[in-house]
């Protein structure tokens, strides 16, 4: 590090960069940035604090220098293409990605995949050295990074180290069935501070460190044994979506008309249900599209009168796992649509694309029945999004216990996406419920989002990181 070079306060390190690249007939190379909850949440803490983003571009290949964005030092951090495989496809979403949700598919486990993983949390690591001023917060995200805080830590131990997981932490059960459990949890020790979504994750990771590392917790304090006397505090801080930014959107005229030219060009339908996820299996799609067709088949519900829209955005496609659910869900959504549509009135509309901002935010005042029906998901930020569209109170969530959302929205009509029947009652409720009554349920449920918004969310993760323990202050008594 010399002298001269400008370092930052603030240091955000996430697999992906917050800009996306985009060539132009020309061949000239812009970046754009792209709209996730995380940038919107930094943009608002990085107004106060020169900030960089450490993070990975998107191509395979040499990193692009960095360069200055929307007031951000951007820092790409390069990853070969076998890196991209055994890394990002491999280790992040092959290994972890499984065993973090409940193992719905099985887990692969690679030692070639683990070395990459072990290399590309160094690469990072040494770049968000480089960008950190002398004591500065250095915020690491996700599950693709946990042993960045122990390497970053060792590269400088001046700087107070965060790390915060999007996706759940597992129980010690599953935990325990990775090769490279004690590296894992010795990796996050290396931070001050571990944010999860659910209080049960932080717990699962104190337990962890109990039972793997044989190391003391109190509550929500782990105790290292190197001799540093340091103490690593996890606990949950649910993260939410841009409220305010978001409620402007779907309240644009040009918004709200295209919410209604969606239901023109359905038909009109009574009942418009909504899915949108990224196609994962995590999501419960299957499982949905299961109690929509017994539905139909048992005539309570059918075409033209009530339709479904699912929206299932391409994800992680050159995943075995992920290739055959896209197989799965496409035959399903041809075979229920083969017998229950009918001509000019799909029981189905299947979509799988990406949709601008507006757009969706357009679906979301369209939907009369929202359906979140993940069996494991860590948060599911769909679900806030939608109610924060309904500023008219419209509109009826189904929401799955097993999503950190259900935490905080558990006014919502809840479901176990397991029970097919309790999930098809759960549709029916939602659809059946009086409309005063559902006008009241959402009210609760978009006071409890605007109170707890994106913003919010980084403050108090900002906050806890900076009165984390640490070291404990030495015993006055000697
Ligand atoms: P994801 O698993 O990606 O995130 P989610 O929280 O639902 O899940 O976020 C998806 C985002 O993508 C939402 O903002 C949604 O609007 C958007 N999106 C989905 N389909 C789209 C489409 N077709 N076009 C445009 N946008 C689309 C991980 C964890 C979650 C956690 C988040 C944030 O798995 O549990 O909530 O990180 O921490």
């Amino acid at each position: 590090m010399t002298s001269t070079r400008k370092t930052f306060d603030l240091v955000v390190a996430a697999n992906r960069l917050p800009v996306d690249k985009q060539v132009d007939e020309q061949g000239n190379v812009e970046w754009h940035r792209s709209p996730g909850g995380l940038v919107t949440a930094m943009e608002s803490v990085m107004r106060s604090n020169p900030g960089a983003w450490v993070g990975w571009s998107g191509d395979a290949g040499e990193a692009p220098p960095p360069f200055d964005e929307e007031g951000m030092h951007l820092r790409p951090v390069g990853l070969s293409a076998e890196e991209v495989r055994d890394f990002y496809e491999g280790f992040s979403n092959d290994t972890l990605w499984p065993i973090y949700h409940d193992v719905i598919v099985p887990a692969s486990f690679h030692r070639e995949w683990w070395a990459a993983y072990v290399r590309v949390n160094r690469r990072f690591a040494e770049a968000v050295a480089e960008e950190a001023a002398p004591g500065a917060r250095v915020w690491i995200q996700d599950y693709q990074l946990q042993l960045a805080p122990a390497f970053v830590r060792q590269l400088r131990p001046d700087v107070r180290i965060g790390w915060f997981n999007h996706i759940p932490f597992p129980p010690v059960e599953l935990f325990a069935q990775l090769p490279w459990r004690s590296s894992l949890l010795e990796g996050l020790l290396g931070a001050d501070f571990l944010g999860f979504q659910r209080q049960a994750d932080a717990r699962n990771f104190v337990r962890a460190c109990r039972q793997l590392l044989g190391l003391r917790a109190k509550g929500e304090r782990v105790a290292l044994d190197d001799g540093s006397g340091r103490q690593v505090r996890a606990t949950a801080i649910p993260i939410s979506v841009d409220y305010r930014g978001l409620e402007s959107l779907a309240q644009q005229p040009e918004v709200m008309a295209r919410a209604k030219e969606i239901r023109e060009s359905l038909g009109n339908p009574d009942v418009l249900m909504l899915g949108v996820d990224r196609l994962d299996y995590t999501k419960g799609i299957r499982h949905r599209l299961k109690a929509y067709e017994e539905l139909l088949l048992e005539r309570h519900i059918g075409p033209p009168d009530v339709t479904l829209v699912q929206v299932a955005t391409p994800s992680r496609e050159r995943v075995e796992a992920y290739r055959s659910l896209r197989e799965e869900i496409e035959q399903t959504v041809g075979r229920i649509n083969g017998e229950l549509g009918k001509i000019g009135a799909p029981a189905v509309h299947y979509l799988h694309h990406s949709y601008p901002r507006e757009e969706m935010a357009a679906l979301f005042q369209a939907a009369d029945v929202m359906l979140v029906t993940p069996l494991r998901d860590g948060m599911n930020l769909v679900a806030k999004e939608y109610v924060t569209c309904r500023h008219d109170l419209g509109g009826a969530l189904v929401l799955s216990e097993f999503t950190g959302a259900w935490h905080e929205l558990h006014q919502a009509f809840t479901c176990n996406p397991h029970d097919i029947e309790g999930l098809k009652q759960a549709m029916l409720r939602a659809i059946n419920t009086p409309k005063r009554d559902k006008e009241r349920i959402m009210r609760a449920l978009r006071r409890r989002v605007a109170d707890h918004d994106v913003q919010r969310w980084a403050r108090r993760y900002l906050a806890a990181l900076d009165a984390a323990p640490g070291v404990p202050a030495p015993d006055p008594r000697g």
